[in-house]
């Protein structure tokens, strides 16, 4: 997600760390590139206007502070101008006064609205509301079996009967009061393109449904085209937010960058894979701060916190007292592995490329596991102790090499380190709303 643009601004972040001062040249050097980066990212070039405005207005009028430095302050206006352009606010599901909640998802045909009426589903069920999805595709001849299935893996009921779509939401409506559901989310049916009989068909069955939101759910992959048929459908349907899907193969973030500020709607929702739990809400600053290359810390402490035991608060005591060991490095990584694949964690982390390189992806996992299976608790504990023979011990047992063994001591010594920042900053963030000592 963002990666393109993320290695382009590490590099004119990295140009400016040599300089003494922000001056109006070295600005304007910076902004040039700037320019390239968000047009390269296909960002919508009246938003790349809009955005390098803003920014060289603030830069050029910011003093110069000796305790931090270029970069960083740079780094700093173009998080404030980046989290402007995205939204500012995260804006949540409005629920209605009276239930249920209708949300109506609509999108070009393969947009992801069957999926993403699911994840919503998932998202909603654990919040505790009582979900019923409704399948309105009467054109695609397995659509209405799709949703079904889905909704059975996410354990919440799926309407399916009548002729038409507006017919099968009506009825819909009608059961959800039955079975006592408070959310109805109605997945509809869509074209290849913005077609004016699609169109119409959603207008009567906004007018006679009534819903609580109508959200649009767009490919992020098709860039500047999920902003124009955004553009079209908030024209036509007054679009109450946009969901955006596949943010995940979706290396440029264009059409992230540019959806607020062209069609005036708030991005309530990313779709980040293929999986029932891969979506999340869409923050504005966090995204900058994925797109910066700060890591987005504040995720990442939140999703530790959804997994958190008493043996997390355990390990996080150990860490701060400088007890942590081998043991709590695989109890560590477990955890990470029950969040999600390592792989895709690394996104929320503050590393640099070259360390998400070698980093812990999911193929060194099951090596690093069985090494530390190898180890004899006296060696977890104390990896001080692992000498020369103690490592050809090691990995004769785990079918590694003294190598592999040495370079997991190096990980682990580095996690142990990147992990007492990461407990620093996590707590200075969510006071300060700020990282320290960047760039
Ligand atoms: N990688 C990825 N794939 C997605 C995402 N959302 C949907 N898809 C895939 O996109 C395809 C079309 O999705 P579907 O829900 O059937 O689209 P619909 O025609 O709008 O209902 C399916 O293969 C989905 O698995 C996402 O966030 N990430
Ligand atoms: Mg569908």
């Amino acid at each position: 997600m963002f990666d393109n643009l993320r290695t382009r601004l590490s590099k004119i972040f990295k140009k400016l760390k040599g300089e003494a001062f922000l001056s109006e040249k070295n600005i304007e050097e910076a902004l040039k590139e700037v320019r390239i980066a968000l047009l390269e990212a296909d960002v919508n070039y009246r938003v790349v206007r809009e955005f390098l405005t803003l920014t060289r207005e603030k830069a050029l009028g910011k003093r110069v502070l000796n305790s931090v430095s270029p970069a960083q302050q740079f780094i700093k206006i173009v998080h404030e101008e980046l989290v402007k352009i995205l939204g500012e606010q995260a804006t949540g599901l409005l629920t209605a006064p009276v239930p249920p909640s209708i949300y109506m998802l609509v999108g070009i045909q393969g947009s992801g609205k069957t999926t993403t009426c699911a994840k919503l589903g998932l998202i909603l069920k654990n919040k505790g509301r009582k979900v019923l999805l409704a399948a309105t595709d009467t054109q695609r001849p397995a659509a209405r079996e799709q949703l079904k299935m889905l909704g059975e893996k996410i354990g919440v009921p799926t309407f399916t009967e009548g002729r038409t779509p507006l017919e099968i939401a009506l009825s819909a409506l009608k059961t959800s009061r039955k079975l006592g559901c408070n959310v109805v989310l109605l997945d509809t049916q869509g074209r290849l393109q913005v077609e004016e009989e699609l169109m119409k068909e959603l207008e009567v069955m906004r007018d006679r449904i009534k819903p609580t939101e109508i959200l649009l759910v767009a490919d992020a992959m098709t860039g500047q085209e999920a902003v124009n048929i955004a553009s079209t459908f908030n024209e036509r349907l007054s679009l109450d937010g946009i969901i955006l899907t596949k943010v995940d193969s979706d290396a440029r973030g264009g059409a992230a960058l540019s959806m607020r500020m062209v069609t005036g709607c708030p991005i309530k929702f990313i779709g980040t894979g293929e999986k029932i739990q891969d979506m999340e809400a869409f923050y504005p600053d966090r995204i900058a701060s994925r797109i910066l290359g700060m890591g987005d810390i504040v995720t990442l402490v939140e999703k530790a916190e959804a997994v958190e035991s008493e043996e997390d608060e355990r390990m996080l005591k150990r860490l701060k007292a400088n007890e942590f060991n081998l043991e709590d490095f695989l109890l560590y990584l477990q955890k990470m592995k029950s969040m999600g694949p390592l792989s895709k964690l690394l996104d929320y982390l503050p590393v640099e490329q070259k360390v998400r390189d070698i980093g812990l992806d999911d193929k060194h996992y099951k090596r690093v596991e069985a090494i530390i299976l190898s180890m004899t608790r006296e060696e977890r504990a104390e990896p001080r102790i692992i000498d020369g023979s103690r490592k050809k011990r090691i990995a004769r047992g785990s079918g590694t090499s003294v190598q592999q063994v040495n370079q997991l001591l190096k990980q682990f010594q580095f996690a142990k380190k990147r992990m007492k920042e990461m407990v620093k900053y996590g707590h200075l963030i969510k006071r300060k709303g700020w990282l320290p000592k960047l760039g």
